[in-house]
This record gives structure tokens, C-alpha cells and sequence, in this order.
């Protein structure tokens, strides 16, 4: 990290509002990291009483956040970089990141709450009577199946849904919690001014005003034509009615939203100059910050969930799984992108039961059993998974004959979990196109080698990481300094261009061409015993 009394030139600023927390990553002008903080939802705001940030509801599909605990953390976030010494005054952008799919249901009275903030006053005492949804959906809340079903039923099926939107109907899209929280609580609905995400939101609090849904986090709500980069009024119709003027304008990722609230430069010090960048998906945000910029660049996100995503020009949206989402830095590039659910949790809790919660004894487990676990398979949906889509949870384990066993011994089971996370991912990726030559390797388990050597070694291709692992808030502050470019020059500048200073990735594993032969081999059985699993 740079010395951070350096202050010198433009500072530009990403914020993440993930599920767990809010980070903030600061860089200067030459793509130094300058300073970096962050907040626990659990730890730092207990009142709310969260679990890894989220609140999960008796029916065991409900899972919400409640909006209030992350305006809560903005202010602790700044007075934690404040008290870093963060120099505010020479932020020239500030952009970010949000959990993708999250809704933040907004009353009328919103627009005087925002455009007045007191600095002298905090975030959370002015803000908490304007929601009309107090507990906010969440992309992990799997509750809208039947609405899900409407929608594919009213558009034609899940692959005119993909046409049109990018993505089959997904329970976490915004669009089908809309839906949910209309027929379940019409007044709520009525009461709602504006349905923001949690990336929008975020970006109205530090502009003290409605702020633009980016085209590429609007992806994932199944309510934009992602062809045409609007909200598509058919899937609107199907949804809630008088929903387009709740939902506001929509716009690419570039985008100013304007200058930042006084609250902030009375309170915090930065300049009233400083620019409100649109603020985008984590997702979206991590693909800026790897910087995609041809086919075959891959990354792998291992999050609290997995993601895989890639660069593409022509989209082939799937009516099985995956998603297309509009390029958060490219106005005519898509990126594609296939979720897991059970990424990070899944693998914790494998280390709690088989490693004694260590993350070095999970790595060393791995290390002392062979590539392929002689055979041996162990599927693990403790939630329901996205990719394959299946409501079946519990752990599956299987012997090298495919007959169904009770358990592995607890290396076996460290190295199953990620063996079959990275086979899940290689042959659902390549149905819709990602089919990597390299893999950047992102998210807090990118740290871990013994997961990376895996990963290089059931794809066969080398796996590189960066500088950090934060990639969404880094992400956040490349898209600042980009928006910012954009607006300085009055017209649109290419990310990359932008970016040409930028830090090169290094590699961290090359594949072993005998353990990628085991598992190349491997990789129909597997299927067929996911496929099993999924139902
Ligand atoms: P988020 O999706 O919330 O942004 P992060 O990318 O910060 O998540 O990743 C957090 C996850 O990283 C934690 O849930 C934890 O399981 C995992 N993690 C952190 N360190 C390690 C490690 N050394 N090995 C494996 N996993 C790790
Ligand atoms: C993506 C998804 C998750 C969240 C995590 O579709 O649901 O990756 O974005 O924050």
C-alpha cells in the first residue's frame, strides 16, 4: 500500500455494500491503493441483530436485510476512514458497488429526507421513517417461485424470458420480489415513491437524490431488454402496475449522478466538487475491476457465493442457467455470468466439520489427498442452489462407483467440496460460452492456494490474482475514475484506455496437465450425479 499522507493529485473512491459489510477502497491517480476500510453488519451494528448481515425467516426461503443497518454504515465506514487519516478533501469520484439483486422500497418522503440531510445529525436518525419496506429482500431470499412462474408463463417461457431480459426468471431477481411484495402487501406497495437497488440506493444517499439504476446492475432484475438497455414495458406489465415510475431512469455505468451532499463535505471533508459516479452490482463491479477485455478472459469470484463471469460481445442468454448482464464499463459489451450459491458458506462449513475451522488445516487436507479423491464425489447444497437450479439441500456423497455413501473421511471431504465446485462450474460455464484460456481469481477465498491450485487444475488453464482481493470496491474506484474521465472529456472514453496504468495480474498456480487429465475424465460422471442430486 502507498504511503497514505500522500495526497497529491485526484483520489478516487469505490465503496461495497456486500452482504456481510461495507468496504471502501481508496486509490490515487496512478491506481495505488491509498487506503482501506470496512464494516461488519454483525459486529460493528449488533442492534440489528443480523447473521453474516442478513435476517432469515421462519419458512426457511425468506432472507432480508434491513436497509436502515446499511445507511448506518455508511457513517461508520467515514468515520472510520476519517479517522485513518483519509484524505476526503482531494476525492475528485466516488462510486460502488451493492449486492446485486437487493430492493430498497422507498416513501415519498425520501426526496426531502435525502436532499436535507444535517451533517450535524446522523445518517440513521434522518432516514429511518422513509422505507416503505422495512426488512429489504435480499439475493439470497429464494421465496418467489410461483412469481417466477408467472412471469415465465406470461412471457412466453424461460428462454423468452432469457431473450428478452438476459436471464430466465430467478427467484433473487428484483423484478419477482416486486411482484412478491405487490401481491403480498399492496399498501407497501402503494406507499413505495421508489424501488432502488441496494447500488442505487447507496448512490442516492451520497447524492442526497434519486439516483439512475445502472444498465448493467439492472440486469438482474428480469425487467430491462437487455438489447435495448431500457426497461422492457412487457416484463414491467407482468410484474407490479404503475411500476416504471417507481423504478426511475435507468443509465450506463459511466454515468454522473452529480455532486456529493453537503452532509458529506461538512461532516467528512470532501470537496463539494467531488462526483457521485452511478454505482453498479458487486458482480459487475469485480469484472472493472479484473478489467475483462477479450474472450477467453475469465474470472472466478469466490465470495460468500461463487461467481463465474467472462467478457462477450454477442450474448446467448440460456433458459437454464446463467445470466447476461449489460457491460458495466463497455456500452455495446455484455458479460456473462453463472452464480453458485453454496460458494464461501459451503466451504466454511466443510472447515468447521472436516478441518476444526482452519482455513491452513482445510488447505493442508487438501494437499494430502490425490486430484480426483480416488473417485470419489461429495455434492454440497446446504442452500438451494442456483446453478444447477434445485430446491434440494443436504450433503451427497458418492463412492467411485456412483453408489450413494454416508460420509468421507474429513480430508476426502475438504478436497470434495472444492473438486466439485470447480467441476459445477466448468461444465455449466461452458454452456453458455465461458470457456476460459485464463482465470483471474478473485474474493476472499482467492487467498487460500490450495483452492487455487484446484481451480487450475480442473480447468487446465493458469489461474492469476491481483494486488487485493476486494475486487468489487477496487472495481468501484476504476469505474469512479472512468465515469470521472468521461465527464472531464464530455464524451466517452474507453475503460481501457483509462486504465492503461493499471497494475498487471500476476499468476498464482499453472495447471498439472496429469491431475487436469483426471479430472477432464471425471467430468461425465460428475454430471450425471449433480444432475442426479438437482432432480
Ligand atoms: P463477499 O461475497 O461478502 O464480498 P468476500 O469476497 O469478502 O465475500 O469473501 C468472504 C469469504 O472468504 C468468507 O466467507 C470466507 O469463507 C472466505 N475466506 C476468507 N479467507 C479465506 C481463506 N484463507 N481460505 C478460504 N476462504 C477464505
Ligand atoms: C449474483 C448474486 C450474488 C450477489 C452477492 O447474481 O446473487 O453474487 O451479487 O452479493
Amino acid at each position: 500500500m502507498n504511503d497514505n499522507t500522500n495526497t497529491n493529485g485526484n483520489l478516487f473512491l469505490g465503496l461495497d455494500s456486500s452482504t456481510q459489510g461495507v468496504k471502501g477502497t481508496l486509490i490515487d491517480a496512478e491506481f495505488g491503493v491509498v487506503l482501506e476500510d470496512a464494516v461488519n453488519f454483525d459486529s460493528d451494528l449488533p442492534e440489528f441483530e443480523t447473521e453474516g448481515g442478513v435476517h432469515r425467516h421462519a419458512d426457511g426461503l425468506t432472507i432480508t436485510s434491513p436497509p436502515i443497518m446499511w445507511v448506518a454504515a455508511i457513517d461508520i465506514l467515514f468515520e472510520k476512514l476519517k479517522a485513518a487519516g483519509c484524505p476526503f478533501s482531494s476525492v475528485v469520484a466516488v462510486s460502488g458497488s451493492g449486492q446485486q439483486h437487493g430492493s430498497v422500497w422507498l416513501k415519498s418522503s425520501a426526496v426531502d429526507a435525502l436532499a436535507g440531510l444535517d451533517s450535524g445529525l446522523a445518517l440513521r436518525d434522518q432516514l429511518a421513517d422513509v422505507f416503505s419496506v422495512a426488512d429489504s429482500p435480499i439475493w439470497m431470499d429464494a421465496s418467489t417461485q410461483s412469481q417466477c412462474d408467472e412471469r415465465e408463463a406470461a412471457l412466453g417461457g424461460p428462454q423468452a424470458v432469457a431473450d428478452l431480459t438476459g436471464s430466465r426468471a430467478y427467484v433473487r431477481f428484483t423484478g419477482n420480489q416486486i411482484a412478491k411484495i405487490y401481491q403480498k402487501d399492496p399498501e407497501a406497495y402503494g406507499q413505495t415513491d421508489r424501488v432502488a437497488l441496494v447500488s442505487s440506493f447507496v448512490a442516492a444517499l451520497l447524492a442526497g437524490k434519486y439516483a439512475p439504476i445502472d444498465t448493467s446492475d439492472g440486469s438482474g432484475m428480469n425487467l430491462m431488454d437487455i438489447r435495448t438497455r431500457e426497461w422492457s414495458p412487457e416484463a414491467l406489465a407482468c410484474t407490479a402496475p404503475e411500476l416504471a415510475a417507481k423504478l426511475g431512469p435507468i443509465a450506463p455505468g459511466h454515468k454522473t449522478v452529480g455532486k456529493i451532499h453537503s452532509y458529506f463535505t461538512e461532516k467528512y471533508g470532501f470537496s463539494p466538487e467531488c462526483t457521485v459516479i452511478a454505482f453498479s452490482g458487486d458482480n459487475p463491479n469485480s469484472l472493472a475491476g479484473l478489467r475483462l477485455q477479450s474472450a477467453g478472459d475469465v474470472a472466478i469470484s469466490l465470495g460468500t457465493s461463487d461467481t463465474m463471469f467472462g467478457y462477450l460481445l454477442d450474448p446467448k442468454p440460456s433458459g437454464v442457467e446463467g445470466h447476461i448482464f449489460a457491460n458495466p464499463v463497455d456500452p455495446e459489451a455484455y458479460m456473462v455470468m453463472l452464480c453458485h450459491m453454496n460458494g464461501s458458506l459451503a466451504r466454511e462449513r466443510v472447515r468447521d466439520s472436516a478441518a476444526g475451522g482452519s482455513w491452513d488445516a482445510f488447505g493442508e487436507a487438501i494437499a494430502n489427498t490425490p486430484a480426483g479423491n480416488d473417485g470419489r464425489v461429495g455434492i454440497f447444497f446446504f442452500e438451494p442452489e442456483i446453478s444447477p437450479p434445485t430446491a434440494n439441500t443436504g450433503t451427497f456423497f458418492f463412492d467411485r462407483n456412483g453408489d450413494s455413501i454416508d460420509n468421507l473421511t474429513p480430508e476426502s471431504e475438504a478436497r470434495a467440496v472444492v473438486e466439485s465446485q470447480f467441476m459445477s462450474m466448468r461444465s455449466h460455464g461452458c454452456g453458455i460460452g465461458l470457456e476460459p484460456s485464463n482465470i483471474l481469481a478473485t474474493g476472499g477465498a482467492s487467498a487460500n492456494a490450495a483452492i487455487l491450485k484446484v481451480m487450475s487444475d480442473v480447468f487446465g488453464v493458469p489461474v492469476y490474482t491481483g494486488e487485493q482481493t476486494a475486487s468489487a470496491s477496487l472495481g468501484a474506484a476504476y469505474r469512479a475514475m472512468h465515469g470521472w474521465t468521461c465527464r472531464v472529456k464530455g464524451q466517452f472514453v474507453p475503460f481501457a484506455e483509462v486504465m492503461s496504468g493499471a497494475p498487471s495480474f500476476s499468476k498464482a498456480v499453472d495447471p498439472d496437465p496429469a491431475a487436469h487429465e483426471v479430472y477432464s475424465s471425471m467430468l461425465p460422471r460428475f454430471s450425471e450425479l449433480e444432475q442426479r442430486v438437482a432432480g
